[in-house]
C-alpha cells in the first residue's frame, strides 16, 4: 500500500507499510541486499537439495526478487548480491561446516551442478534471472553472514549507506544471521516478506516474527510492492 504524499518526511524519508510499524525508508541512505540466490540453493542437485530439503518455496520468491532488482536498478540504488561459497582447496571452510549432518554430498563433493558450494562451480553462481548487472556489488561468503570474513562492513560505510532491504535465502539461516550482523552494527534493516524463503514454511514465519517482535528487535518486514511504492512517492 503507498501512504499519502503528505506523510513523507523532510529529511526524505518516506513511510513503509511494515511490521511491526511503518518503516521510514530514506532512498538516499539504502542499498538492497539479495542473499546467495545461487543455482545451489534454488535449483535440483544442488546443496539445499543434496542436504534433503524441498526446493520449490526457493525457487518461487525469484520473480518477486527480480521485480525488487527492477525498482532498486530503475531507482539507481546500490544493489548488493552475496554468494556461500568456498576456496576450492576448502581452507575457508571449517569441519565443523563440512561435516555437518548426513547429507547425500558434502561441500566440495562433486555434484550435478559442479563441485557443491565451491567459488567458480555452476552451483555456486547466482541463478540467470536474477544475474548481477555491471555495477553491482557481489560478495561471496564463506559463512551464512555476510559480514564474516568479508568487506561488507567498509563497502557500506564508503557509500554512507545505513539501511539495507533484504531478500534471498533461507529466511532463517543466511538471510537472518546476516541481518542480526547488521542490526549490531547499527543498520537499519528491513527483510522484504515475499521476496525471501526457506525450505521450511513455518520457519520463515517463525524467523520473521522473532526478528520484528519487541519493537522491531531487529528489523522490520514489509512487502515488496509496499517497498517499491516508496520510490514513486
Ligand atoms: N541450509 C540452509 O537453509 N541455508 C544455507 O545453508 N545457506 C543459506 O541460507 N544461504
Amino acid at each position: 500500500m503507498s501512504m499519502p504524499q503528505a506523510a513523507r518526511t523532510d529529511t526524505g524519508q518516506r513511510p513503509v507499510q511494515a511490521t511491526p510499524f511503518p518503516f521510514l525508508l530514506d532512498p538516499s541512505s539504502a542499498a538492497l541486499i539479495v542473499i546467495d540466490m545461487q543455482r545451489d540453493f534454488v535449483e535440483a542437485g544442488g546443496f539445499g537439495e543434496t542436504l534433503g530439503n524441498d526446493i520449490t518455496p526457493c525457487q518461487a520468491i525469484v520473480p518477486i526478487v527480480r521485480q525488487l532488482l527492477k525498482g532498486f536498478r530503475a531507482a539507481k540504488l546500490t544493489i548488493i548480491h552475496t554468494r556461500e561459497c568456498h576456496q576450492p582447496d576448502l581452507s575457508d571452510c571449517p569441519p565443523a561446516k563440512r561435516n555437518r549432518g548426513t547429507p547425500s554430498l558434502r561441500i566440495g563433493d562433486h555434484g550435478p551442478l559442479g563441485r557443491i558450494l565451491i567459488d567458480g562451480e555452476p552451483g555456486a553462481e547466482i541463478v540467470p534471472d536474477l544475474e548481477p548487472i555491471a555495477g553491482e556489488i557481489v560478495i561471496a561468503k564463506p559463512g551464512k553472514g555476510a559480514f564474516y570474513a568479508t568487506d561488507l562492513q567498509q563497502i557500506l560505510q564508503q557509500r554512507a549507506i545505513t539501511q539495507l532491504v533484504f531478500a534471498g535465502v533461507t529466511t532463517e539461516v543466511c538471510v537472518q544471521t546476516t541481518m542480526r550482523e547488521a542490526n549490531d552494527r547499527g543498520f537499519e534493516c528491513l527483510l522484504a516478506q515475499d521476496a525471501t524463503a526457506s525450505y521450511f514454511p513455518h520457519f520463515k514465519q517463525s524467523a520473521i516474527t522473532m526478528m520484528t517482535a519487541q519493537g522491531a528487535i531487529v528489523g522490520w518486514a514489509a512487502d515488496t510492492a509496499d517497498i517499491l511504492a516508496a520510490f514513486h512517492e
